[in-house]
């Protein structure tokens, strides 16, 4: 009997706090909600900075250049981009340069008796008027050879690339986890592409 008064009473003691509380809760909570969502949309806008870099050579674009964070010791790093034509000539990009690596050389990747491969295309890839060539895991790529130190996440890596007709032009590589895709870079419903273990030089 005791136990029932005492609880009721805590319990009206509780609702008489909650109900001017929940007056002011409520713009509260809306307040922090809103706050919430323009906080949640700063932070994808500030990946979207971060990923989706763009360069211009001539009539080409290039896109969200990304690179995989190297292991300690490693010598070997990779590069991926997107080049987009907006001209009525085919280009070709030919050869690059970075201040990190010894070499840089295109490479694609292709399966040979059921094995994946990679060799260097030392004609370069074209880029034919209006088309767009991704250099993406399992295909073309940029090879980064001989590294000087570590590719680090988060460290912006800088190369120069070179086309046939539109010249050198500076990149700057944005650096994910080793073994990631940024999203930007894998459009979806894209099937998860191996990374390097299987591959054989
Ligand atoms: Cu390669």
């Amino acid at each position: 009997m005791r136990r029932i008064q005492f609880s009721r009473r805590r319990f009206r003691n509780r609702m008489d706090l909650t109900a001017p509380e929940a007056v002011l809760l409520l713009p509260l909570s809306r307040l922090s909600m809103k706050t919430s969502i323009l906080f949640a949309c700063m932070l994808s806008l500030a990946a979207v900075a971060a990923t989706a870099q763009e360069f211009k050579a001539g009539p080409l674009e290039i896109d969200h250049p990304w690179s995989r964070a190297t292991p300690k010791g490693a010598k070997v790093g990779v590069g991926f981009l997107t080049i987009k034509n907006t001209g009525t000539a085919p280009d070709r990009l030919v050869s690059g340069t970075s201040a990190a690596a010894g070499k840089l050389e295109i490479h694609e990747m292709s399966m040979d008796n059921g094995v994946m491969k990679m060799r260097p295309v030392p004609a370069g890839i074209e880029i034919k008027p209006g088309e767009t060539v991704e250099l993406k895991p399992g295909s073309f790529h940029i090879m980064m050879m001989d590294l000087k130190e570590p590719i680090e996440r988060g460290k912006p890596l800088k190369a120069l690339l070179t086309f046939e007709k539109a010249g050198p032009v500076e990149v700057e590589f944005t650096v994910v986890a080793p073994g990631a895709t940024p999203a930007a870079a894998a459009p979806a419903g894209m099937p998860g592409m191996p990374g390097m273990p299987g591959m054989k030089r």
